[in-house]
């Protein structure tokens, strides 16, 4: 290495230390904060992938990024309230385990709502999003950084039965996610939901105590659901989403400079799992059927008329604040 070139690497050298030095107090070198992520994402998810590649690096200065896959720190559906209690410092959560704290929090559930990823991110940094955010800080200690995209949800049967209206789901074993938000979804779509956490549905499609699951066309190939399942009906009857928590008690320790580069971070992470998974989405089609699944379009009209009736005509829709349908349509 010339000498102008190790100088350089000196004085950049000296310059980085600096820079962390401005992250300690008195430039005393401070303990970097813990920032344990559970979910029951696999790590190959592009939502995994994403904070991998982006959120850590830019967070090393002060925070050292540990993200915990499959479930094995928590539970899913158990990460929120391990945040509450100080136990946890960020998750990959949904609108449907924050609605079993904030039943207001179902709109962002519903079936049919969310039209793609793009209006997902609309709403979520829409002022109607606001009092929902306030509402997981005050009382639960989370806050709401950033909207992923998981993608379309869509109907991946093990059994050949042929679904072309919500009618031809009656008695179908559908697994849904363990939170009511989910099982209401299923009962919409006109299967008899099954509660089951995530990381046992493999298993379940391969034993057969399940006729089928859903999930966006990525997290079936991620998961390898179609080496056990036989068909995929594109209902798209969620455009999921999930939300990365953070704990507002870490947060609040965090200076100005702190906050901001956690906040960009994490908004960087998601586009880029967005993009991402948007790409996969327009792929996997083909790929499923080059597998030998059949992959086809229902009566999506169907779907949607029982689907948004169903949701309308629920005890959930009464927690909706008024008039929000329409301003996240009008997005
Ligand atoms: C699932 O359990 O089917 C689900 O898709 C629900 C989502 O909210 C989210 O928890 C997701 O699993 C995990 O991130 C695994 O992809």
């Amino acid at each position: 290495m010339s000498v102008r070139a190790a100088r350089r690497s000196v004085i950049l050298g000296a310059s980085s230390l600096a820079a962390v030095g401005l992250f300690t107090r008195g430039g005393r070198s401070a303990e970097k904060i813990k920032l344990r992520l559970s979910t029951v994402a696999t790590p190959t998810d592009q939502r995994s992938r994403a904070l991998e590649e982006v959120f850590g690096p830019a967070v090393s200065g002060f925070a050292v990024y540990e993200p915990h896959y499959n479930g094995t720190l928590f539970k899913q559906a158990t990460e929120l309230e391990a945040i509450a209690r100080g136990n946890l410092e960020m998750a990959i959560t949904s609108a449907q385990e924050l609605a079993t704290f904030f039943p207001e929090f179902s709109v962002f559930t519903a079936g049919y709502v969310h039209r793609d990823a793009a209006h997902q991110v609309r709403v979520f940094n829409d002022p109607l999003m606001q009092p929902f955010k306030e509402k997981a800080e005050k009382e639960l200690g989370v806050k709401l950084l950033t909207v992923m995209y998981l993608g379309r949800r869509q109907l991946n049967l093990r059994i050949d039965k042929k679904i072309r209206t919500p009618e031809d789901l009656a008695g179908v074993k559908l697994r849904m996610p363990p939170t009511d938000a989910w099982q209401f979804l299923g009962r919409a779509l006109g299967a008899n939901p099954v509660p089951m956490a995530f990381t046992e549905v493999y298993t379940a499609l391969q034993t057969g105590a399940i006729d089928a699951q859903d999930n966006p066309l990525p997290t079936v190939k991620d998961s390898k659901f179609y080496e056990v399942t036989k068909q995929i009906v594109l209902t798209s009857h969620l455009v999921d989403l999930n939300y990365l928590a953070f704990s507002k008690k870490v947060w609040d320790r965090l200076t100005a400079e702190q906050q901001a580069i956690v906040q960009k971070a994490a908004d960087d992470a998601a586009e880029l799992g967005r993009r991402r998974q948007l790409a996969l989405e327009a792929e996997l089609v083909q790929f499923f059927k080059d597998k030998g699944l059949e992959v086809y379009e229902p009566d999506v009209g169907a779907f949607r008329a029982r689907v948004q009736k169903a949701y309308l005509e629920s005890a959930y829709a009464k927690f909706w604040p008024p008039g929000i349908l329409d301003k996240i349509n009008a997005l």
